[in-house]
């Protein structure tokens, strides 16, 4: 009988290199670290409504790019009714090489872990919602369903990003609509020049474009 083979049959790798000799050993955590900019950053949020929220959003998202410490990108998940400011995110991907470091899975982790809960939609707490610089990719369009979040906000949109470069992924063409569905309300290109100046601002001065499948 043919021996079955097992991914993790020592034999496989028989006689060949180890790719992963001399790479860190897997650790029992996982971490990472918001840009030191981000705290003060953070206690600068003083209220406001959507707008006051986008353009708080848009700031980060640039001094993200100005600061060169990831793509140009950002979220923060607010109280819808009262304003407050539960998390900011922004990207990630570059300066942690971790892929799945978008703003928005950055700004929803920390929600999470700020309120201790992973339903953030729970019906006894406040109403959150997702304010996005840019509308969400292929990836953050599923984590958000999954995450709770009521209400999304987004400025820039998809052919915005895809405009210099970047490749957000297999989206339905009307990613509101399964959102709404779903009863999360979905309010798009607010303060979208601004948002897309950003993306144009990291293109310009040379920020690295990644995509979902790049090859060498
Ligand atoms: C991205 N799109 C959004 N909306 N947010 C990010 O952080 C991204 N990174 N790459 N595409
Ligand atoms: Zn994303």
């Amino acid at each position: 009988m043919a021996r079955q083979r097992r991914t993790h049959d020592p034999g496989d790798r028989a006689g060949q290199a180890n790719h992963l000799d001399g790479v860190i050993p897997m650790n029992q955590r996982l971490t990472f670290s918001l840009p030191s900019w981000m705290s003060p950053f953070e206690q600068s949020w003083r209220g406001g409504g959507e707008a006051t929220r986008m353009a708080f959003v848009i700031q980060a998202a640039r001094r993200n790019v100005h600061e060169r410490t990831g793509g140009p990108f950002a979220a923060a998940v607010f109280e819808s009714d009262s304003g407050a400011l539960v998390s900011l995110g922004v990207n990630l991907v570059t300066s942690e090489q971790l892929s799945m470091l978008h703003a928005e899975m950055v700004a929803i982790a920390f929600a999470q872990r700020r309120l201790g809960r992973r339903d953030l939609g729970r019906s006894d707490c406040p109403r959150l919602e997702i304010v996005t610089s840019v509308e969400p990719c292929a990836m953050c369009f599923g984590a958000i369903p999954w995450s709770g979040l009521r209400r999304v906000v987004s400025g820039a949109t998809d052919a915005d990003a895809r405009a210099i470069g970047f490749d957000e992924g297999p989206k339905p063409r009307d990613w509101t609509r399964p959102l709404a569905e779903r009863g999360i309300e979905v309010r798009t290109e607010v303060m979208r020049a601004d948002a897309k100046s950003v993306l144009e601002e990291y293109a310009r001065t040379g920020g690295v474009i990644y995509s979902p499948c790049d090859r060498h």
